[in-house]
């Protein structure tokens, strides 16, 4: 996450093992698995953050990088039901990609907060404590 030295916005260094996609992004997936929150903090403490898709370029490569499962992505409604937002408080629908999987979201069982990327499928709810595989996204505009 960007960090505040005076007034000025300071950029972190970009991770050393996220994958460059020219004109996209840095990314790694993290094929180990954490819950919504771990996975959040360990984005933020390799300097970067969850993954959250913008544009149709940017959906092909989390497509590309989560090919079994779901993995989660920088987005929830954790704060109220229905309402999707990402870790940044932007509502999802603006974020530019909203495209869910078939018959999600549908927080099954009432408990299902935290946004993940379904393989092959599309956006999903899924419970936030479960340990799932995760996407973290270095933004190109911080390595400018
Ligand atoms: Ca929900
Ligand atoms: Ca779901």
């Amino acid at each position: 996450m960007p960090g505040f030295v005076g007034r000025k916005l300071v950029p972190p260094s970009i991770p050393n093992d996220y994958q460059l996609y020219p004109g996209v992004g840095y990314y790694k997936y993290h094929s180990n698995t954490l819950t919504f929150d771990e996975a959040n903090k360990k984005c933020a403490e390799e300097g970067g953050h969850l993954a959250i898709i913008n544009s149709e370029a940017e959906h092909q490569v989390i497509k590309s990088l989560v090919t079994k499962g779901t993995a989660y992505l920088g987005f929830h409604d954790q704060i109220k039901e229905g309402e999707f937002i990402t870790i940044f408080g932007e509502p999802l629908a603006a974020t530019g990609f909203t495209r869910w999987a078939p018959n999600q979201p549908d927080d099954a069982g009432g408990k299902e907060d935290c946004g993940t990327y379904w393989a092959g499928q599309g956006l999903n709810d899924i419970p936030c404590s479960i340990a799932n595989f995760f996407v973290c996204e270095y933004d190109l505009a911080w390595a400018e």
